[in-house]
């Protein structure tokens, strides 16, 4: 693997959020996050990460029969009114960062407007360098009244079709993945196979599983669990960035961490609201994983992993004899 020239080491700050009600406004948002932003620079931070959907409450909690109505939650240009002091203020700092939020394209060339859960890669001048559309996109397509609250982002969200990329960046290979990609070992796999030394993930996740609430305890087990082992098995480091606390009744998890790409993790949040998480991020630590246990061009046998690109369900074994 050839790497970048420039510093290898990133100070990076998870900026975890507290609860985003209703009637916050945009406005109201970004004051938070720049006040998290001028604690990383008082930090030594250069990359500061936002969670997934930072910029409102995780609307896909409500159901509306037409969804028109809720245009209000999407972004349509970014950065737009709202988030250009995020910008102006990220730049005068030299600090870059990742931000997710709803987001309504403009028309393609048929004419279709598409609605994306997107995080971006912002970089130390202000510029987007890098855009992701969430892949995984979990939860309901319907209304399920019968439900405490709904999860239907698979109604206001269309997968992002692009996969996953990484951007060179701040010196190194930086990834964009969202909440539910995180769960998902081809996500992580995906961006180890294009080198990648650094994945930003933001989340929120409600405690209480609807479809199987013995899940519930065991949410913050399976947040570790899934980014440690993807950080280890790609020798990458992994930034979880929560929106956590008491949403509109519901209540979400933080434990916001950065993991190292011995699948170690080495800060995280004590709290479940606005907070910032620091660390320093050797990035040739990743090496010492790439380059030996996970050398993938010397130990990886994708002629014998052809059912993961060919087929989505499983096709169960068939019985013996
Ligand atoms: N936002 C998001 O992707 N949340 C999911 C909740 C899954 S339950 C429908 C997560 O994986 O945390």
């Amino acid at each position: 693997m050839t790497s970048p020239t420039a510093s290898r080491t990133i100070v990076v700050g998870a900026a975890q959020l507290g609860p985003v009600q209703r009637e916050d406004s945009r406005e109201s948002v970004v004051a938070r996050m720049i006040t998290l932003l001028h604690e990383a620079s008082s930090r030594g931070c250069q990359l500061v990460v936002y969670p997934e959907l930072a910029l409102t409450t995780f609307f896909p909690r409500w159901f509306v029969d037409d969804i028109g109505e809720a245009d209000h939650w999407y972004e349509t240009s970014m950065p737009g009114p709202s988030t250009q002091p995020l910008f102006d203020e990220a730049k005068k700092l030299g600090i870059g960062f990742s931000l997710g939020y709803a987001e309504l394209t403009d028309p393609d060339a048929r004419g279709t407007r598409h609605r994306y859960n997107t995080q971006i890669l912002v970089d130390g001048h202000g510029s987007i360098v890098g855009r992701y559309h969430k892949v995984h996109i979990p939860g309901h397509a319907g209304h399920e009244p019968d439900r405490p609250f709904q999860h239907a982002e698979r109604y206001y969200f269309e997968p992002g079709p692009e996969g996953f990329g990484v951007w060179r960046s701040f010196g190194g290979l930086i990834g964009m993945m969202t909440c539910n990609d995180r769960r998902w070992p081809e996500s992580y796999r995906e961006m180890g196979l294009q080198g990648v030394e650094m994945i930003l993930c933001g989340y929120n996740t409600p405690i209480h599983y609807v479809p199987d609430p013995s899940q519930d305890i065991l949410q913050g087990f399976h947040n570790s669990l899934v980014m440690q082992a993807g950080a280890y098995q790609n020798g990458t480091w992994v930034v979880g960035v929560a929106k956590g606390g008491v949403e509109e009744g519901v209540d979400s998890l933080g434990q916001s961490c950065i993991i190292a790409p011995s699948g170690q993790i080495v800060a995280q949040a004590y709290t479940t609201g606005d907070e910032l998480v620091v660390a320093s991020c050797d990035l040739d630590w990743c090496k010492r994983y790439k380059d030996t246990l996970f050398d993938f061009d010397k130990y990886r046998r994708p002629e014998v992993y052809t059912r993961i690109t060919s087929q989505r369900g499983a096709v169960i074994a068939p019985e013996n004899g």
